[in-house]
């Protein structure tokens, strides 16, 4: 008797923070002779998005492409302006057309199809038809998915109304088995009942525990008591294996030109700012940003994204930052319009801290490269990402920066702050550890790597 490798399908779902994962996960699999499938939704929202879809299947042209044409959504159905949420709704009414595309993997067939949190809901009823395994991954903290899986019965226990009276200390979201999060945390979306993406979550949240398993791209020892807490069914009863496969490496395939002005400055003087793929900031508080960068005293790459969408981002840098705002940063500063590979610029041993939005992917890549972090949430997962990220020890989070304020931040205090980041020599210590650590849980032998081959094992039998 021959044992097969075990053939997997992987189902992404739609912006950078949700795609990222999955094509490290494919090309983790892949390398251990897996066979993949990678489902690839048409159209795309993003170019960034076909653009790293590409780049895979150029480095590993054994993974097979599965083209999943959508049906068109009637934008009037669904209760939401936001591109990428209306994408994963396209997806997600979509998904009937998935179960024909899936039969015809037959050679071999498939042992699992693993799917973005985000669409789960839409899809696990499709693989019980088809008796097929379905794992989630799960693209965010440990602690993001206590509050997903919980936040359903929290609706439908409380008897006040979410975005009513005013978020304290004690207004919290209490979650069996792990810390309570502060209402003002939640991504805002979530205080309004009828937004598509919270009734996407809400379906999602109640569903995982439907899956045969769910995986987690979390790192170090920061989430080690959640994922404990999750195993042992204190958060919610019966809930599947929760494997920690992170954090999940960035590739060489993901790697795009590098930046040459980079090369010209000190070891560890350039702090990289970078708010992620989607988020598009103020005029005003753009500006305040670059006044503060300036006040810093400090080198900097800045990244400056004026719509969530790259396709849309056409204005010149100097119409959105001004140009005054231009000619004070030349001298300690390089500013690029919408997108420089992240990956590439962490790596660099110019680059010495990081002011971020807190994206999950950020958080794991901070990690990666051992960099400290200044964070900022903007919107979603990220304040509870920027809690578990300032636990883990890699960095600092100035709380009253939160969605919640009306007025924008004050250069003067965003430069403060830079320095207080860039110069904590502890901070640097601790990133360096979390560097080798998360390392170590990835390479041969590892506690990520034995989880994953675990996993592979069980798709064998
Ligand atoms: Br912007 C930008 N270059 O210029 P997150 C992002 N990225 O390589 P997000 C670049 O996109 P969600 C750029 O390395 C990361 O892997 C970055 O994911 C890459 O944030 C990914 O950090 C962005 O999770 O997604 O895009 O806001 O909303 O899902 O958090």
């Amino acid at each position: 008797l021959q044992i097969l490798p075990p053939h997997v399908a992987l189902l992404p779902s739609s912006g950078m923070g949700h795609l990222v994962p999955f094509v490290r996960l494919a090309a983790a699999l892949a390398r251990r002779n897996c066979l993949v499938t990678f489902i690839t939704t048409h159209p795309t929202v993003s170019l960034s998005e076909s653009r790293l879809v590409s780049r895979l299947l150029s480095a590993f042209p054994h993974v097979t492409p599965l083209e999943f044409h959508l049906l068109p959504l009637d934008h009037s159905t669904a209760n939401s302006k936001d591109p990428f949420f209306l994408q994963f709704e396209a997806i997600r009414r979509s998904a009937h057309l998935l179960s024909p595309l899936l039969s015809s993997c037959s050679d071999p067939p498939l042992s699992a199809l693993i799917t973005d949190v985000s669409l789960a809901s839409a899809f696990i009823s499709i693989t019980d038809e088809l008796r097929l395994p379905n794992y989630i991954l799960f693209t965010s903290s440990a602690w993001m998915l206590s509050l997903c899986l919980n936040f359903p019965t929290f609706v439908v226990n409380t008897s006040t109304n979410l975005s009513g009276g005013s978020a304290t200390a004690s207004d919290d979201i209490e979650i069996p088995g792990v810390p309570p999060v502060p209402k003002s945390w939640l991504p805002p979306l979530l205080l309004d009942l009828s937004n598509l993406f919270t009734t996407q979550f809400m379906a999602n949240g109640q569903e995982l525990i439907k899956s045969n398993g769910i995986l987690i791209n979390t790192f170090g020892n920061a989430e080690q008591a959640t994922v404990a807490a999750l195993n042992e069914g204190k958060v919610v009863n019966g809930l599947p294996p929760v494997t920690k496969i992170g954090p999940l490496a960035p590739c060489e395939f993901e790697k795009g030109s590098s930046v040459e002005w980079l090369d010209g400055q000190p070891a560890g003087s350039v702090l990289y700012v970078s708010f992620g793929s989607r988020t598009a900031m103020s005029r005003e508080q753009i500006r305040e940003l670059g006044d503060g960068l300036v006040r810093s005293g400090c080198r900097f790459l800045w990244v400056v994204k004026d719509k969530k969408v790259d396709r849309e981002d056409e204005e010149e840098l100097g119409g959105i930052v001004g140009q005054e705002l231009m000619e004070r940063m030349k001298d300690n500063g390089l500013v690029v319009k919408n997108w420089v590979d992240q990956g590439v610029v962490l790596a660099h041993p110019a680059v010495g801290g990081f002011l971020s939005h807190c994206g999950w992917n950020s958080v794991t890549e901070a990690a990666w490269n051992g960099v400290p972090v200044l964070a900022w949430p903007q919107h979603g997962d990220q304040s509870i990402n920027a809690q578990v990220m300032e636990k883990s020890g890699i960095g600092m989070w100035v709380k009253s920066w939160g969605w919640g304020r009306t007025e924008v931040v004050k250069g003067e205090e965003i430069g403060q702050k830079i320095g207080e980041m860039m110069g904590n020599d502890r901070l640097k210590a601790q990133a360096a550890n979390i560097r080798e650590e998360s390392r170590r849980a990835v390479e041969v032998g590892g506690g990520s790597y034995k989880e994953l081959e675990g996993i592979i094992e069980k798709w064998k039998i």
